[in-house]
C-alpha cells in the first residue's frame, strides 16, 4: 500500500514537472512554439528530414533551442555486428544542446557545417555535411550528406577489449523548439493590434517600473513616445 502511494506521488510530481516544462517553453513569447522531434539514422546514405508541423512564417525574429537526446552507433569487428552503443555522453556539452536567434521571415539557415570526428590529422571516424533550415512555409528541414563512416577504437568488453571497430550506422535523436518573436506584442497573442495599443495607452506616461507587458517595449522602465513609436512601427505587420 505504501509503495502504491509512493508511486502515485512520484507520478504526479513527474506530470507536474512535464506540464511545468511545457508552460515554461510556451509562455515567454506567446506566439506558438513549434516543437520538432527528430530521429535520424544512416548507414552512410544521405538523410533528408522534414518536420511534421510548421512554425508561423510572419515573424521578424525566431528563437531556437535544440537538444540532442540520443546518439547511438552500430559497429562491426571482424565482420561481426555489435551494438547499438549509446555514445550520447561522448558529445561535447557545448554541442549536445544550444540556442540561437534568427532573423525572419523564413526561409533561414539554422546550421550549415561540415562536421568531422576526430579532428585532422586523425583518420575520420565520422564525417558529414549537416544543413538545417526553416523553409519558406515554416517547415524545418535537415539534410545529412557526404557521409563517411570510418573506424574508431572502442571497448567491446570481454573477450575483445579495446579494438578498432568499423562504424556501420549512426542514429541521432533530439528535439528542436522554435518560437516566433513578435516585437511590441504586449498581450502575447502573436500580433500587434488595437488590444496592444490600448494596453500601452493605458500605461502611457508611467515614468518608472513599467514592464514589457505594460508597454515598456524598449526596457528603460517608462512608457513614453519611444515605446509608442516602436509599437506603431510593428502595428498590423505580424500575425503569429
Ligand atoms: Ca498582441
Ligand atoms: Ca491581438
Ligand atoms: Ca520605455
Amino acid at each position: 500500500m505504501n509503495r502504491t502511494i509512493h508511486n502515485v506521488t512520484a507520478l504526479s510530481v513527474y506530470v507536474a514537472f512535464i506540464l511545468g516544462s511545457l508552460l515554461l517553453i510556451a509562455s515567454p513569447a506567446g506566439a506558438d512554439t513549434a516543437t520538432w522531434d527528430f530521429d535520424l539514422q544512416t548507414a552512410g546514405e544521405d538523410v533528408f528530414w522534414t518536420s511534421s508541423t510548421a512554425v508561423c512564417t510572419t515573424a521578424p525574429q525566431y528563437d531556437t533551442v535544440y537538444e540532442i537526446t540520443l546518439v547511438e552507433v552500430m559497429v562491426s569487428y571482424l565482420g561481426i555486428p555489435f551494438g547499438p552503443f549509446d555514445v550520447t555522453g561522448e558529445i561535447p556539452p557545448e554541442q549536445i544542446s544550444g540556442e540561437g536567434t534568427y532573423e525572419g521571415p523564413p526561409p533561414f539557415v539554422v546550421y550549415d557545417n561540415h562536421i568531422r570526428y576526430p579532428d585532422e590529422p586523425e583518420p575520420a571516424a565520422f564525417e558529414a555535411s549537416l544543413l538545417m533550415l526553416v523553409d519558406g512555409n515554416g517547415y524545418g528541414q535537415v539534410s545529412v550528406t557526404n557521409l563517411t563512416l570510418g573506424t574508431v577504437v572502442y571497448d567491446l568488453g570481454w573477450p575483445f577489449g579495446e579494438v578498432e571497430v568499423q562504424i556501420e550506422s549512426v542514429r541521432m535523436a533530439g528535439t528542436v523548439w522554435i518560437t516566433p518573436i513578435v516585437p511590441a506584442d504586449l498581450d502575447g497573442d502573436g500580433d500587434v493590434d488595437l488590444q496592444d495599443l490600448a494596453i500601452l495607452l493605458a500605461h502611457y506616461g508611467t515614468s518608472s517600473g513599467a514592464t514589457y507587458e505594460e508597454g515598456d517595449i524598449d526596457g528603460d522602465g517608462d512608457v513614453d513616445l519611444a515605446d509608442l513609436a516602436e509599437l506603431l512601427g510593428n502595428y498590423g505587420q505580424w500575425d503569429c
